[in-house]
């Protein structure tokens, strides 16, 4: 309940900090971009996890609001990277079903200037499960203002092929649990292989997460996946260092 309030606070306030994950092409370990995640840390509590605080703000109404806060943070901030270095920002499925998400991102856009080819909104099966039809029509205007979308946690949910078909989406994002078994388990290397067969044959681009050992990047790079992304590569970095990492690799 004290948090519930914190949580309301903070919203109005903007009080909320991003996080970038570098993601680097896995041939050339070239930085290629970075997933910007969510950090809220109240004054009187210390950092909530966006495991914890995420699925609050849905619960609360405050998540549009919160997204979109993110959303232009990061694009602001993404403007003074290079221009080679895209930008991921997660999407939650409630804010896939609401009316004022593709007004508000190209608000952002406009009011940055982020060009929209460096932007991916990633978003994760359960966004398309409910009222596919209102999904469907949400992605297709926002890929029409030239942004990409992602599909997250690629193999925990239901992985249905028809979604690739039926949604606009360029990109798989493995689940780091599939990438962090795949050199010790058989099913887990499977899955593996499996989503990297259907990304060459549906031209899709694909990102392994959660890679933390130098097997496993071996394992995810043999099997042509073009992104990675991990504590192996970087923790999520503060945009300070982040942009000290752009300059450095530039
Ligand atoms: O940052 P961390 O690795 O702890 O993220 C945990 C979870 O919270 C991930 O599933 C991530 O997608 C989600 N998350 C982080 N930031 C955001 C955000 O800005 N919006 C949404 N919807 N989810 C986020
Ligand atoms: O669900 P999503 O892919 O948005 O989640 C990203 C989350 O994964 C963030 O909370 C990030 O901190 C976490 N993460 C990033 N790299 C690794 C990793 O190598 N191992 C583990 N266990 N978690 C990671
Ligand atoms: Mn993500
Ligand atoms: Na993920």
């Amino acid at each position: 309940r004290v948090l519930e309030a914190a949580l309301r606070r903070a919203a109005v306030r903007e009080d909320f900090d991003v996080v970038y994950q570098p993601i680097v092409d896995s041939s050339t370990d070239e930085l290629v971009g970075a997933e910007a995640l969510a950090r809220w840390s109240p004054a009187t509590h210390g950092a909530v996890p966006p495991a914890e605080f995420i699925p609050m703000a849905e619960e609360l109404g405050l998540i549009g609001r919160i997204g979109m806060t993110v959303l232009r943070k990061a694009c602001r901030e993404a403007m003074s990277w290079p221009d080679s270095i895209k930008l991921s920002v997660n999407l939650s499925p409630v804010q896939i079903l609401d009316p004022r998400l593709v007004s508000g991102v190209a608000a952002v856009l406009h009011e940055t200037g982020l060009p929209p080819q460096r932007l991916e909104l990633e978003i994760t099966e359960t966004a398309l499960l409910g009222d596919d039809e209102l999904a469907l029509r949400t992605l297709n205007r926002l890929v029409a203002l030239g942004v990409n979308v992602s599909l997250d946690d690629f193999g925990t949910g239901y992985s249905s092929l028809s979604y690739l078909h039926r949604f606009p989406i360029s990109r798989i994002k493995i689940d780091g649990s599939f990438v962090n078994q795949a050199p010790v388990d058989a099913n887990s290397a499977s899955i593996v292989r499996a989503i990297a067969e259907l990304g060459k044959s549906m031209d899709l681009q694909i990102t392994a997460e959660g890679i933390e050992t130098a097997a496993q990047r071996e394992f995810i790079t043999s099997h042509g996946c073009q992104n990675l992304q991990g504590f192996l590569i970087s923790r999520p970095l503060s945009e300070a260092e982040f942009s000290d990492l752009c300059r450095a690799a530039g």
